[in-house]
């Protein structure tokens, strides 16, 4: 049974929100111990009712552990993980570091839940501006596999952790204030304006995190035809990224189509209703775990092509949500055995 769990990196902004999901969801287990850097040890944490102190991160913390999830920046999961595996222990990881690695899953649940099973201790979870994507475009690429996506997103300063959230509240108050204030996570101000750039620069022009977006999404779908042409930017909003989302399918897919293969989709919800100006924005999803859609429509431009406008929480399924989602499929699985 997977029942001894630990939650690595459980004093961080997503590490709290993993916490909350777990108690939301009920999720099952025995004992459960919180990690973190040597800095965040011995915080003391309420978890369903009960104190816990926060232990230091070591490789002896994960004898008798069955699952870690784990949200650290990607030197951390590089050192951490193989401490665990080698302790016999399950890691789902949020970061960067492991999920481009062969013999690493890359999973969403919606998606390719049964790619869990190739896993040879650790499973990785996607990048949140992947993530949301992928969940929109699976139900269109069972109905008419997608040749291409051309993909424009808006992402929250949440996204770039605490410093980015405070760059936004304290940049916007330096400008009506008309009082200094320096950026910490980002290379320009982000209040009033927008950044065409997250991530470093990579390959042909294009940022990491626009190169993730490419190499993530044909992982996930196991199918390096599909093409993905990504342009991220930072917008001046706290919570929520958002995505224009082009596809171009082997054959047309109707708005009509289109709506209700989302619509029976779980984890999507549809809000789409022009006339009444209704459609998802990042105010109305924050704290929520599905992907919301709106806005679709016929691509004029082409014959194969259809565009939506797509919107989620990009801490909670960009990152906690899709992390716990992929630990219940772990307990699931090994249920059904
Ligand atoms: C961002 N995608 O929004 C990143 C976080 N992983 O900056």
């Amino acid at each position: 049974m997977y029942e001894n769990l630990a939650i690595v990196g459980a004093t961080g902004a997503v590490g709290r929100l993993i916490r909350q999901l777990l108690e939301e969801r009920k999720f099952p287990y025995k004992t459960i111990k919180f990690l973190a850097s040597k800095r965040s040890a011995g915080t003391e944490i309420t978890f369903n009712g009960q104190t816990h102190t926060v232990e230091e991160l070591t490789p002896e913390s994960f004898e008798g552990v069955d699952i870690a999830i784990g949200s650290t920046p990607d030197d951390a999961a590089a050192e951490f993980a193989p401490w665990a595996v080698e302790r016999g222990c399950i890691v789902v990881d949020e970061s960067g570091y492991w999920r481009m690695k062969e013999d690493v899953p890359l999973v969403v649940p919606e998606v390719n839940p049964e790619a869990i099973q190739n896993h040879k201790g650790i499973i990785s979870s996607p990048n949140c501006s992947t993530t949301q994507m992928v969940v929109a475009m699976k139900p269109l690429h069972d109905a008419a596999k997608i040749k291409r996506v051309v993909v424009s997103t808006y992402q929250a300063t949440s996204g770039a952790g605490v410093a980015g959230e405070q760059d936004l509240v304290e940049g916007a108050k330096s400008v009506l204030n008309q009082t200094p204030y320096e950026y910490q996570a980002f290379k320009h101000q982000i209040a009033f304006n927008l950044i065409p750039q997250i991530g470093s620069e990579k390959y042909e022009g294009y940022t990491s995190e626009e190169m993730k977006m490419v190499y993530e999404t044909q992982k996930i779908f196991g199918d390096d035809s599909i093409q993905v042409c990504p342009t991220c930017v930072r917008v001046p909003v706290t919570n929520c990224h958002s995505e224009t989302i082009l596809v171009e399918t082997e054959r047309p897919i109707s708005v009509a189509e289109a709506r209700e293969l989302f619509e029976k989709t779980d984890g999507i919800t549809v809000v789409d209703n022009l006339g009444a100006g209704e459609y998802p924005m990042p105010i109305n999803c924050t704290n929520k775990n599905d992907v919301f859609i709106g806005r679709i429509r016929k691509d004029l431009s082409s014959p194969n092509g259809l565009t939506f406008w797509c919107v989620s929480d990009n801490l909670r399924k960009g990152a906690a949500t899709n992390a716990v989602q992929i630990a219940e499929l772990l307990v699931r699985s090994q249920a059904a055995v």
